[in-house]
């Protein structure tokens, strides 16, 4: 553990954590938070949280960076995320060992978050050279009407634990190359991970000439969430996080005009019809559902199981819990399951399970807390009634709802019978099944997807979803238009001045 933080060069976190390269704040008279190894309950670090005046200061300091790098060609900006990729794929393996001892997804998974970085940094730069926009057709002789698109301004990023790294690379590398800077407001949970990443990025920028484009805060989110919402200075917020904190942050945000880009809870399904492949369905659902101990927002929380199937791909299911769940430390190559992020959590599973006991569900399979110094919990299978008010909740672990439905139809109308609209997922061979699942009358989430899970979404689709989600889209495709103001263009080349709609104004 001690090498991870020493290659990172954060040995000295015990006393202060800065939120500018090079300049550590000294933690005396500050208040601090601990992080804590959630496979042991280890303490890792205490990291000194931000101050009004350390707020301020990031904010003054992003909007002077900003005045030089909204006039850097993208291009250029391109050229600098390349060399953050780069940069990110040498610390690979050291950052995502940090990822999994902070927030305690498995080592596969840790490495994966910190791909994650690297592809969207790839994709950043491509897009660096083609962020375009349209020339449209005037009705007025000799002019031409064009859009462009412009940057914004410092933006505000705050993420959460389950995804400490990638989900602020999703937002920060895109957001370089559109010329807007960042602050980044980083889980509670998971500040470690957060200020290495900061440190290995700005050490890049430094390098390279530029000022401070990018500003990380560790604080409460009643301080610095708060802020960034109501500071007209951060003309857009994007936020990862739970439903009660989005509606918090969407209304402080409108209420001064301000945009935001919401990418809140999600409550998954997949549906799994009579035709499926069941070994696909098998492994997917795993995945889905017991991936990062069901702490993504795209986890597979609920399935639909054709009746003609249900016997039998239960019985697989059972048997892959039982053959392929290992509990154990994140680090293990061999673990599949780690711990969930803190006591808050595991009290939350507890929770739930005494509801699904009130609303007539059947454990089939774990339901139990593991008996370890770190915060594990068995990942559970609840066979429940369709339309069981906990399944319309998203509760942040391990535990999956398994129904029995006849047709397709009926699986999409419970399917879409919540308030969340992240992810969805078919698992059929049959076409007119898994057109029906994506046509307007089929899933309402953001994502759908035939034959593969819920979560694991590529960087280069946009990600986000509909409903409580949130509707905000980050990543790839267009999602960059979030990131930059539009504007509407029209040049006169002639020497006349004629007017749209035809209007005579004045008439000599
Ligand atoms: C999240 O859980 O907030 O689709 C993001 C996935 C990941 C991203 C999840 N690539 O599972």
């Amino acid at each position: 553990m001690n090498d991870v933080l020493k290659k990172i060069g954060i040995s000295e976190l015990n006393s202060g954590v800065s939120y500018k390269l090079g300049e550590w704040v000294s933690a005396q008279g500050k208040q601090t938070i601990k992080s804590l190894n959630p496979a042991n309950q280890q303490v890792l670090a205490s990291v000194s949280l931000a101050t009004e005046q350390d707020y301020e200061q990031a904010v003054q300091s992003l909007q002077q960076s900003f005045q030089v790098w909204r006039m850097v060609p993208a291009p250029e900006r391109g050229e600098l995320v390349r060399k953050i990729g780069l940069k990110l794929r040498e610390n690979k393996e050291v950052l995502g060992k940090l990822v999994t001892l902070e927030c305690g997804k498995i080592i596969q998974e840790g490495l994966g978050e910190v791909q994650e970085m690297i592809d969207i940094a790839d994709y950043a730069v491509g897009l660096s050279r083609s962020l375009s926009g349209p020339t449209l057709q005037s009705e007025r002789r000799q002019h031409r009407i064009l859009e462009q698109w412009l940057p914004i301004g410092p933006v505000g990023v705050v993420t959460a634990f389950n995804f400490p790294v990638a989900v602020w690379a999703w937002n920060a590398m895109i957001a370089l190359v559109c010329g807007d800077t960042v602050l980044w407001k980083p889980s509670s949970q998971t500040p470690l991970t957060a200020i290495a990443t900061h440190r290995i990025v700005s050490e890049v920028i430094t390098e390279q000439g530029y000022p401070d484009i990018i500003a990380l805060m560790v604080g409460a989110g009643s301080l610095v969430g708060n802020k960034m919402s109501d500071d007209i200075r951060i003309p857009m917020v994007s936020v990862t996080g739970s439903i009660p904190t989005g509606k918090k942050v969407a209304q402080r945000v409108a209420a001064r005009l301000g945009r935001t880009i919401l990418e809140l809870g999600g409550n998954n399904a997949a549906i799994v019809m009579e035709d499926a492949d069941l070994e696909i369905a098998r492994r997917a659902i795993f995945f889905g559902a017991v991936g990062t101990a069901g702490q993504r927002c795209t986890t597979t929380r609920r399935i639909f199981l054709h009746e003609k199937i249900y016997d039998q791909f239960m019985d697989k299911l059972i048997r892959a819990y039982q053959q392929w769940t290992v509990i154990g430390d994140p680090l293990d190559e061999k673990t599949t399951c780690g711990p969930l992020i803190n006591q808050g959590a595991v009290d939350q599973y507890l929770h739930a399970l005494d509801k699904i006991k009130t609303q007539n569900g059947k454990i089939i399979q774990g339901g139990k807390v593991v008996d370890n110094p770190g915060f594990y919990v068995e990942p559970t299978i609840v066979e429940i009634e369709k339309g069981a008010p906990i399944t319309k909740e998203e509760t942040f672990v391990p535990i999956l709802y398994v129904m029995k439905v006849s047709s397709v139809e009926e699986a999409l109308q419970y399917h879409n019978d919540v308030p969340q609209g992240l992810s969805s997922a078919i698992i059929t061979n049959n076409l007119r099944y898994s057109e029906k699942f994506l046509s307007a009358q089929g899933s309402d989430c953001g994502i759908a997807n035939v034959n593969t899970s819920t979560s694991g979404a590529e960087i280069g689709g946009a990600f986000g979803g509909e409903k409580e989600t949130g509707g905000g889209r980050e990543s790839g495709s267009d999602a960059w238009k979030g990131y930059m103001r539009r504007q509407t263009v029209s040049i006169n080349y002639g020497e006349e001045l004629p007017l749209a709609q035809g209007i005579e104004f004045i008439k000599d």
